[in-house]
């Protein structure tokens, strides 16, 4: 069968600071494809939506399946999918993905028959077979698959996490994908799921709170496959296991791989593991997210972080010493006031890290979604990004934004515009006169992505599709049901 496989388009933190590749559709790729399938793979972070009508038209897909991690994206694969059921109506249409998965049934509503499936979980066993059973009323029958007329049981997990290597071979115009300075950049996977529970975050209500990891022999196989200089290992948290990380260490030295690399880890982690982050900066690793989300304590319960201010500020210090770059992320809360925004600046600019903001969003998936006590302003799935504010702000929505882009703005003068070419300007040169000019160009783009008017507008477009709205909890804990996909095992 002819299967083609499509990332949506990119959001847009994607339009400035990054581009990756989408390494779970090219792992369900890996699987369909060695179920004997013909596999293509566009990517409309970096095509158009003109290219993938032409995809359809030349390559004539029996079936097409949408990757849909972000809520931001529904609506655009909602129309996608009822266009491609208007030019061809016998092609078979399904989506995955992390949100997907937690909004499944009112997808399925908004596409009113246009999606034939909803696969929820991870793809990688059971995407081959969804193909297998299409025409087939057990369809409905198979674990984690939601149809228009029922849905399986609750989806299982890959027990084998060095299967299906991910088939970037499919990739086009790989060149394409960067980091920051780390352009051109592929991504890796060495460890699938989280053991802790923010409350803000959904990774570990996708895979029931698992924590699964490959082979160090599969991570050296996979790192050898890749020839882009430079790697985004995408775990949630990495090296939470020392031994593991150090496993890995060994594979690459064994192998002589030399690659730089992009991880987001815990402070918590960091401070355990020092020995083990000490050895991959001598391996490569170049540039390294911590999660720090907020500057006091009370907030950092709130996210249910498990770890305090103090922890966080002895992380910065150690990757400090490490000679690392290092961005971290606070979480900006649509009650804060000019004082808070200014409170955070202040102390941004003391640090020598790239300091991000991010908006609190419940959304589904996270616990919040379903306990958080203010109203939603919005339910358009495109505002769920965490850059736009969908719970009452106490400034005027306009003003918020105003301090939000501000802020953010502020401090991106140390890493865009002339302040990152003096820190990064060879590196830069040099990527240039390999063809690679990814990162040259976002370093003076940041207005043109971020600006007041442009967030406030997005509140003002007509809604088409919009979100269900949470269950009242009414003082009841949230069941497993309701919160996870991949259902917890119990531990032995
Ligand atoms: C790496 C990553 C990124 C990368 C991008 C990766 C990419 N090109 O898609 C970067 C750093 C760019 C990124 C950015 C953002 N991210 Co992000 N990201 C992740 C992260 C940590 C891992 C994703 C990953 O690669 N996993 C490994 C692969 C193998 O798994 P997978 O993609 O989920 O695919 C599996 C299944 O989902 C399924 N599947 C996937 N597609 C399909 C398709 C079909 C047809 C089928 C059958 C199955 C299927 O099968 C796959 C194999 O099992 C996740 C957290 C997580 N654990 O999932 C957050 C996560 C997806 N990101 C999140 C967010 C919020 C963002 C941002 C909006 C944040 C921001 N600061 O602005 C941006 C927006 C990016 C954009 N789209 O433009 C949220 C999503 C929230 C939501 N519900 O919308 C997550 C869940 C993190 C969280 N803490 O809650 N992200
Ligand atoms: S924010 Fe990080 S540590 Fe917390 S649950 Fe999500 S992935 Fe795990």
């Amino acid at each position: 069968m002819r299967v083609l496989l499509v990332h949506p388009s990119p959001l847009m933190y994607s339009e400035l600071y990054l581009r990756l590749e989408p390494l779970g559709l090219e792992r369900v790729a890996a699987a369909i494809r060695a179920a004997g399938h013909e596999v293509r793979l566009l990517d409309l972070q970096i095509f158009s939506h003109a290219d993938y009508w032409r995809e359809l038209e030349t390559f004539a897909p029996q079936a097409v399946g949408f990757s849909v991690n972000y809520l931001a994206n529904v609506p655009e694969v909602v129309d996608l999918a009822k266009e491609t059921k208007a030019k061809r109506r016998e092609a078979f249409v399904f989506v995955g993905g992390h949100s997907a998965s937690f909004v499944a049934a009112e997808f399925l509503e908004h596409a009113e028959g246009a999606i034939d499936c909803i696969v929820r979980g991870e793809g990688e066993v059971i995407a081959p077979r969804v193909l297998e059973a299409i025409g087939d009323p057990k369809l409905d029958t198979l674990p984690g698959v939601v149809t228009p007329t029922g849905a399986g049981p609750s989806p299982t997990l890959l027990d084998n996490l060095d299967l299906h290597l991910p088939a970037r071979d499919l990739g086009r115009k790989r060149h394409k994908y960067f980091i920051g300075v780390l352009d051109p950049c592929a991504s890796v996977e060495f460890t699938r799921g989280c053991p802790w529970d923010c409350s803000f975050c959904s990774a570990w209500t996708f895979y029931g709170r698992s924590y699964r990891k490959g082979t160090p022999e599969a991570a050296g196989e996979d790192l050898a496959r890749i020839r882009e200089p430079n790697v985004f290992i995408v775990d949630d948290v990495a090296f939470i296991h020392a031994e593991h990380g150090d496993a890995i260490a060994s594979e690459i030295e064994r192998r002589r791989i030399r690659k730089q690399y992009y991880l987001e880890t815990r402070c918590d982690v960091l401070i355990k593991n020092q020995e083990l982050f000490a050895r991959w900066k001598r391996l490569g690793l170049f540039y390294m997210f911590l999660g720090i989300e907020a500057l006091d304590e009370d907030a950092l319960k709130a996210h249910r972080k498990r770890v305090t201010l103090n922890e966080n500020l002895r992380a910065l210090e150690i990757a400090r010493s490490l000679g690392l770059t290092v961005a971290i992320n606070i979480i900006a809360d649509p009650s804060w006031d000019e004082a808070r925004f200014a409170a955070v600046r202040d102390w941004a600019l003391t640090v020598p890290e790239v300091v991000h903001l991010t908006v609190a969003t419940p959304y589904p998936g996270t616990e919040l979604w379903l306990t958080e006590s203010r109203q939603l302003t919005s339910r358009d799935y495109r505002l769920f990004d965490v850059q736009h504010a969908v719970l009452p702000t106490q400034l005027p929505l306009k003003r918020f934004y105003e301090l939000l882009v501000n802020t953010q703005s502020v401090l991106n003068r140390k890493h865009l515009g002339w302040g990152a070419l003096k820190l990064y300007g060879g590196a830069a040169l040099r990527a240039a006169s390999r063809g690679q000019t990814n990162y040259l160009r976002m370093l003076w783009k940041f207005s043109s992505v971020y600006n007041t008017e442009r967030q406030y507008a997005d509140h003002l477009k007509p809604v088409r599709y919009e979100m269900r709205p949470p269950r009242p909890l009414l003082g009841s804990k949230p069941s497993k049901q309701e919160l996870y996909i991949h259902m917890p095992t119990p531990v032995h």
